[in-house]
């Protein structure tokens, strides 16, 4: 076989989160995150008992009932050759309400047997500890991540999942997409705010600082309790460009840039960076600090970086043209880029052009965790014809090839929903991203048959030549 770029040990593989896919959201002892709330629509967390009976969260509260179909669906992903898979843990599953003493040994066990099953057929089990679902108590009674004892609560859950699963699991990562927090607080911070509420920055840096906290104490408990793991971070990749050469474009998109970078320069480099001074007083923000949260955070940073990555937007200074582009981009049309049916601008050469970007910045190895195109597939004769999928992944391992070229560290790929899932943005089953067909609608009507699309077989192969096929 022709000498491939990517490594031997580099980890191919597939990515799902815990409540886009498994279903079973009261069984077993668990009780409701946030997730169970927020996916259909944008209901406060109050009006959550209103609904619940009316199955109007159907997605996150059946989703494609992995809970109960594990099994079948990682020896599918063993039949793709997968290496990894990132999949995460249910908060709620563990800690039920968040704040229980002793953890649920239901739920403890249900990932136990999870585990078994990837590694029984040399899977790598990629977690993230917390993908968009704290704790509906702790959001309805805490204040969600506003509230500082959260720092503890989470330190302690996290804990219990290193002990517990230190001999199957090496490669863990804190929050989901970090970063969303500035824009999406409700989605991993667990409280909503207003757009048009200035005074919102406040909050929503103060609850960055406690996740900041937090994770480094996950980092510095990870590195006590499994010496030869390793424990990264995880960034919603948002690669943006000026509009023009226009000096004031270029400032307007290194501003933005910062928005999101900021969460990666404190938990890589482990300091607030010189220009949060500013960024807080032009947003009116004042930290409340503990003594020797500084120094937490300073001596345990993360090992790695993980990121998104889907697409990249375009920012100008008038900012009367920006528009949102995307779950949580904002700008203004890329007139080089097609978009896909949802208005994400598709850009693999910006793929090559972030990573490289984050490594210059940071010099750790970056950890690709989510990409994919989302689509409306059709099956027909128990198939996907899913050309577009294929060209999709096959041009942004392209641009992985040439960004390991251009000298960047490169653990591993993982594209999102490899098996099709609840959509983080609609709360439906109509966008998919798997190479997987799961038999299921918005409704939850369906048979909840998996079939394999045609990407299925393309990236068997490509996993098989190590990338090189594609
Ligand atoms: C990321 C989330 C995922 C996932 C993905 C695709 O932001 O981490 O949970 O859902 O986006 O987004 P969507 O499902 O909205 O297409």
């Amino acid at each position: 076989m022709k000498e491939s770029i990517f490594d031997s040990h580099f980890l191919w593989g597939g990515a799902i989160a815990a409540h886009q896919v498994e279903g079973a959201y009261n069984e077993d002892g668990k009780e409701p995150s946030t997730a169970d709330t927020l996916l259909v629509n944008e209901e406060r967390f109050e009006h959550y008992g209103e609904y619940i009976n009316q199955n109007k969260y159907y997605p996150s509260h059946k989703a494609i009932d992995f809970y109960h179909c594990f099994k079948e669906d990682i020896k599918l992903f063993a039949e793709m050759g997968f290496k990894a898979l990132r999949t995460s843990i249910a908060w709620t599953r563990i800690y039920p309400k968040g704040i229980e003493e002793k953890p649920n040994e239901a739920g403890l066990q249900f990932y136990d047997d999870l585990f078994d099953e990837m590694l029984k057929y040399n899977i790598e089990p990629i977690i993230t500890i917390t993908h968009y679902e704290t704790p509906l108590y702790l959001a309805r009674e805490y204040g969600g991540w506003k509230n500082r004892k959260l720092i503890a609560l989470y330190e302690k859950y996290a804990r219990t999942i290193f002990e517990r699963y230190k001999d199957k699991v090496k490669y863990w990562m804190n929050f989901n997409e970090i970063n969303t927090l500035a824009i999406m607080p409700a989605l991993g911070g667990g409280f909503h705010e207003s757009f048009d509420d200035p005074s919102r920055f406040q909050r929503i840096y103060q609850a960055a600082h406690h996740q900041f906290v937090a994770s480094a104490l996950a980092v510095k408990a990870c590195h006590e309790i499994i010496p030869d793991a390793k424990i990264g971070m995880m960034l919603a990749g948002q690669l943006s460009y000026p509009y023009s050469c226009n000096p004031d474009d270029v400032f307007a998109n290194l501003k933005q840039s910062r928005q999101s970078l900021f969460f990666s320069d404190v938990m890589m480099r482990g300091v607030y960076p010189a220009y949060t001074t500013r960024m807080f007083e032009e947003l009116n923000v004042q930290l409340e600090m503990k003594e020797g949260d500084l120094d937490i955070i300073k001596n345990n940073t993360s090992d790695y970086l993980a990121l998104s990555y889907y697409m990249s937007s375009v920012v100008m200074s008038d900012t009367s043209q920006l528009k949102k582009i995307g779950n949580m981009s904002i700008g203004v049309s890329n007139p080089y880029l097609q978009t896909s049916e949802w208005g994400w601008q598709i850009d693999s050469k910006g793929l090559r052009i972030y990573l490289n970007q984050l490594y210059d910045r940071y010099q750790k190895p970056l950890f690709i965790v989510e990409n994919g195109l989302g689509a409306i597939d059709i099956l027909e004769n128990e198939t996907v014809h899913d050309t577009y999928r294929i060209d999709y992944i096959r041009k942004h391992i392209e641009q992985m090839k040439e960004a390991i070229q251009d000298g960047v560290e490169l653990m591993g790929y993982l594209p999102w929903g490899c098996i099709d899932l609840v959509s983080c943005s609609t709360g439906e089953m109509k966008k998919r991203y798997g190479f997987i067909y799961v038999d299921i609608d918005n409704e939850g009507q369906g048979s909840c048959k998996r079939y394999k699309k045609e990407s299925f077989e393309w990236y068997q192969k490509v996993i098989a030549s190590n990338g090189e096929e594609i």
